[in-house]
């Protein structure tokens, strides 16, 4: 059992052009509003938040084909890129709060700038993998695994802003977590290329914790490699995380969704992690808002070392009366 200090680099991204619902780009302030700095710090982590990213607008961001925005989220996902691998180079386990999920393309690509073998594990409702030709919607958060992935990159089209963008991830160093709406071009590409999933049935059938035993069985194969760990609080079923654009029903319990993270904590290579799709505006009442922050927050405290069981400082001691 291991205890280790974490060092923790904060980026906000509050960035919501990936898809078309407002309210995703509040998510870093919801989620800081809940606490999540003093409660790391409280676990006894040390914390440097770097802000929010300031995205510059593009006018006349015309549809290429069915793809949305492409201009917009190419150029945010290049100042994610950049503002990720700074923070790695600052000697960081990297904590990117979004915004929607096309901007895992720049958090994965700039932590694969700093650490070219990486493992993602994808904890999601949603495979994330359309190419922009198969996408059913055009938007671009359920893209961002197909810019990434190597074995795809003969399948994507050129689009503007997005020429910086290097496939770096093979398939077989991703796993997915949580999936129960998948598109028949995705599932397709899923079994193509033979990435391992676990989606909510197996999450039935083995219970959480022999789906995290046999994904770090699959990850770490080979070598150990540092993992990148995108959540999208979708995975959570929508009565744990409700303020969320894309609900889906028959989701993760918050006591599956907390073991996933505390799970990869005890690995000792998580690296980076990335938070995203909360959305307050999708709140019913203020309070399911407020209930998702939490959720979310509670999420990053596992990643960094709070465990259920409790803990206490080594140098506690009983007082005396
Ligand atoms: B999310 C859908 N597969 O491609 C698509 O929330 C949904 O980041 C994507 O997982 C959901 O638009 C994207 C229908
Ligand atoms: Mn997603
Ligand atoms: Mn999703
Ligand atoms: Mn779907």
């Amino acid at each position: 059992f291991r205890r280790d200090l974490h060092s923790v680099g904060i980026i906000g991204a509050p960035f919501s052009k990936g898809q078309p619902r407002d309210g995703v780009q509040l998510g870093p302030d919801v989620i800081r509003e809940a606490g999540l700095v003093k409660k790391l710090e409280g676990q006894g982590c040390v914390v440097k938040d770097y802000g929010n990213l300031i995205f510059e607008d593009v006018s006349n961001d015309e549809p290429i084909g069915r793809t949305k925005q492409p201009r917009v989220v190419g150029l945010a996902n290049k100042q994610v890129a950049d503002a990720v691998q700074r923070v790695k180079n600052d000697g960081h386990t990297c904590v990117m709060l979004g915004g929607d999920h096309s901007l895992a393309i720049g958090s994965i690509h700039g932590h694969a700038a700093y650490r070219p073998e990486l493992s993602v594990v994808w904890v999601d409702a949603h495979a994330d993998i359309n190419t922009p030709l198969t996408s059913p919607t055009g938007n671009i958060h359920g893209q961002p695994m197909s810019y990434l992935i190597r074995e795809l990159c003969t399948k994507i089209p050129v689009l503007p802003n997005f020429s910086w963008i290097k496939p770096c991830i093979a398939a077989q160093d991703v796993v997915y977590i949580g999936l129960r709406d998948v598109d028949p071009e995705e599932h397709h590409i899923l079994k193509h290329l033979g990435i391992k999933t676990f989606c909510m049935t197996e999450v039935d059938s083995l219970g959480i914790a022999k789906v995290m035993e046999q994904m770090c069985d699959h990850i770490f194969s080979k070598i150990k490699k540092p993992i990148h760990l995108s959540y999208d609080i979708d995975a959570l079923d929508p009565s744990v995380a409700p303020a969320t654009g894309t609900p889906v029903i028959g989701g993760l319990t918050y006591r599956e969704g907390i073991y996933i993270t505390e799970y990869v904590c005890q690995t000792g290579l998580l690296s980076a992690v990335d938070v995203v799709e909360v959305n307050p505006k999708q709140a019913k009442r203020e309070e399911e808002a407020r209930f998702t922050a939490n959720v979310a927050v509670d999420l990053v405290l596992g990643c960094f070392g709070r465990v259920r069981e409790g803990s206490h400082a080594a140098d506690y001691k009983i007082p005396d009366p």
